[in-house]
């Protein structure tokens, strides 16, 4: 463990994450309406081999077993997301009380077996019949968020104390609705321009709902944040950095925690239609003050400029780098750049690493163990920032893995396992790995200042 047990709090948060489209299944049960990925994975194309997440890991009918592993793991949080098809099958009116008791059932039993409930209110399962009627792009979603919050923080906010609004709304937009490769699969500019405003308007605007009555709420958003670098020194592409770094980092930090969007990439946007989204009342319920700021962090874009003078296309460089399953650079000191970025351009807002992990094939050996050396590195190599960047005066103040179970990893089907605990996809059955063990006992020596 090399000492970095004891680099940490005992008060340091230590959780796993999940969210629901990824683990639940039973889509059809308990007046559960269809959402985005439910119509996005039948479609043809649109997921590896075809996959869904119709049975996922069955975490809707196995999730006594799934707390229990979390307990016996010894982990104090656990992060999780609530489905709102379950909640508003039509993504309004009035609640479907079979959704709200799964949830309070999983929340009694995380408290009951001494674990902190996370929740997250939208990890991109938005209702179909609100993209039937124009999905993000409108803003009577954010409204409908809005409404949808209050339902699930009346329903359990007596006992849920750190309440996620959304996590990761640049992929909801922008893959959602630029690139198309993940649901609705549209590929229109100008929509997911829009759909990222009004998701942090939904934000906005489901953060007064949050507290409303419950003084005690902690409220946080959760972003996809990236290291991003030019691909080289000369200078040449520093502009292709900048525009990356705002495009994907601070178009979705500025206008949470500064009040405004960034004025170079306004420029850089200007004339696009997806624009006259933004009214400038808004940003006041943007930035409404939040208690905390989630950090997801993967990986480093390394980026060059077009090679056409005067064009502002950018280009992603794919570096002769050391490589998750997914493809993705594995590049820890990123997330310490990462972090050293976000305390000093905000730096009054407490933050918590709401997912770091990593895909990587692995092996199961005939007693059906794994040993999975290289995910303990990965995840040590990023603790080991997270430490230094606490050193350096900024506040983290927690690290949720992701994640708990290999799941559903969206257009990648079952075919990338994240998880620290495995699961047989034919049986169902869940092993927690060797960084199962690992982070359990860092957390454990870390929370008591024992040495392991
Ligand atoms: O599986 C996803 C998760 O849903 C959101 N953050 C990134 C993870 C890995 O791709």
């Amino acid at each position: 463990m090399n000492g970095l047990n004891q680099r940490f709090d005992p008060g340091f948060v230590w959780g796993v994450a999940t969210s629901a489209y990824q683990i639940e299944g039973a889509t059809s049960e308990d007046g559960r309406g269809p959402s985005i990925w439910d119509t996005f994975a039948a479609s043809p194309g649109r997921t590896f081999e075809g996959h869904t997440g119709d049975v996922a890991v069955d975490h809707y009918h196995r999730w006594p077993e799934d707390v229990a592993l979390v307990r016996d793991l010894g982990l104090g949080a656990y992060r999780f997301s609530v489905a709102w098809p379950r909640i508003q099958p039509e993504g309004r009116g009035p609640a479907e009380p079979r959704g709200l008791a799964f949830y309070d059932r999983l929340v009694d039993g995380l408290l009951e077996a001494g674990i902190e409930p996370w929740p997250t209110l939208f990890h991109w399962d938005l209702p179909q019949a609100l993209e039937d009627a124009g999905g993000w792009p409108e803003r009577e979603t954010a409204e409908r968020f809005a409404d949808y919050a209050a339902i699930v923080v009346d329903a359990l906010g007596d006992r849920v104390r750190n309440w996620t609004t959304l996590n990761e709304p640049w992929c909801a937009a922008f893959l959602g609705y630029g690139a198309g490769i993940h649901a609705p699969g549209r590929t229109e500019p100008a929509a997911a321009l829009a759909a990222s405003h009004h998701l942090h308007l939904a934000h906005g605007l489901a953060v007064p709902r949050i507290r409303e009555g419950r003084p005690e709420a902690r409220v946080g958003v959760t972003l996809n944040l990236y290291a991003v670098s030019p691909a080289d020194d000369t200078g040449r592409h520093d502009d292709a950095a900048r525009r990356i770094d705002g495009l994907m980092n601070r178009w979705f930090l500025d206008p949470v925690l500064l009040g405004r969007y960034p004025q170079d990439v306004l420029d850089d946007l200007a004339g696009s239609t997806g624009l006259d989204a933004i009214r400038d009342e808004d940003l006041d319920v943007i930035s409404a003050p939040l208690d905390f700021l989630g950090i997801n962090y993967y990986s480093r874009h390394v980026v060059e400029a077009s090679p056409w003078p005067g064009a502002s296309e950018v280009g992603f460089v794919d570096r002769v780098w050391p490589k998750t399953a997914s493809g993705w650079d594995i590049d820890p000191a990123g997330l310490g750049e990462v972090l050293r970025q976000v305390g000093a351009d905000y730096p009054s807002i407490p933050i918590y690493i709401t997912e770091n992990g990593a895909a990587f094939d692995d092996a199961v050996s005939e007693e059906g163990t794994v040993q999975d050396h290289d995910r303990i590195d990965f995840i040590a190599g990023h603790l080991a920032q997270v430490a230094d960047a606490v050193d350096a005066g900024i506040d983290v103040r927690g690290y949720f893995a992701w994640s708990l179970l290999d799941n559903f990893e969206w257009a990648e089907g079952y075919a990338k396992r994240f998880g620290i605990v495995h699961v047989d996809f034919d049986t169902l059955a869940r092993t927690p790995k060797a960084s199962a063990r690992w982070f359990a006992e860092l957390a454990r020596t870390s929370s008591t200042k024992e040495r392991a």
